[in-house]
C-alpha cells in the first residue's frame, strides 16, 4: 500500500492529511469549507484513493491553499520512487452540460497549466477563483506536471466537479502499475 502523511502547522492553519493511493474511495474530508469536501471527496472517490483530510484555520483562503500543500506533500511521498508506474496518465470527464480534461506527468517537475474560467464569484461557499489557485498548489507542491482545461460548460458546479472527477481518474492513471515495467520510467533512471 502506498501511503503518505502529512500533518502542517502554521500560524494560520493546522493541516492532517492521509491519502492511501491504492485504496477504495473511501473519504472523511473536513475542512468547514463545504464545497471544498465535496471537491475533494470527489477527487478521491473516482480515483479510488483513501483520503482523510482534517483542516483548520484562519480564512478560507489560507485553510484551502494549505490543504492542497499538504495533500500534494502527501501524494509524493506516497509515490516514494516512482517504480513501476505508468508515470503518465490523462482523462475527459463529462458532468451533464460540462466537459473537462486532465493529463498529468508524474515527472519530477512541479509545472501546472491550468485553464477554467467560472460565471459566478462564488461556488456556494468556496471563491470561483480558487479552483485554478488549488490545482496549481497541488502540482506545485506534488512536484507534476499538470494540464487542465475545462473544454465545455454552462454550469459552475459541474465545471468545478468535473474538473476534480478528472484530476482523481488522471492522476490514478499516472499512478497505476506499468505491468511490463519493472524500473523506474525515465531515461535519467530517477523521477
Ligand atoms: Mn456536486
Amino acid at each position: 500500500m502506498r501511503v503518505g502523511k502529512v500533518r502542517r502547522k502554521t500560524k494560520e492553519t493546522a493541516v492532517e492529511v492521509r491519502i492511501n493511493l491504492d485504496g477504495s474511495g473511501r473519504t472523511r474530508v473536513n475542512t468547514k469549507i463545504k464545497f471544498l469536501d465535496h471537491l475533494l471527496a470527489s477527487f478521491a472517490k473516482h480515483g479510488c484513493f483513501d483520503l482523510e483530510l482534517r483542516a483548520r484555520g484562519d480564512f478560507e483562503h489560507h485553510i484551502a491553499e494549505d490543504s492542497m500543500i499538504a495533500l500534494g506533500e502527501a501524494i509524493e511521498r506516497a509515490l516514494g520512487k516512482k517504480a513501476g508506474i505508468q508515470r503518465m496518465g490523462d482523462a475527459v470527464v463529462p458532468m451533464d452540460d460540462a466537459l473537462v480534461l486532465a493529463a498529468v506527468d508524474l515527472s519530477g517537475r512541479a509545472y501546472p497549466d491550468i485553464e477554467a474560467k467560472f460565471t459566478k464569484r462564488k461556488l456556494d461557499d468556496l471563491s470561483s477563483d480558487m479552483v485554478v489557485h488549488l490545482l496549481e498548489t497541488l502540482a506545485t507542491n506534488g512536484r507534476f506536471n499538470l494540464h487542465v482545461q475545462v473544454l465545455r460548460g454552462k454550469n459552475d458546479h459541474h465545471k468545478a466537479e468535473a474538473v476534480f472527477k478528472a484530476l482523481g481518474v488522471a492522476l490514478a492513471r499516472a499512478m497505476s502499475k506499468a505491468p511490463r515495467r519493472r524500473s523506474v520510467p525515465s531515461t535519467k533512471g530517477v523521477l
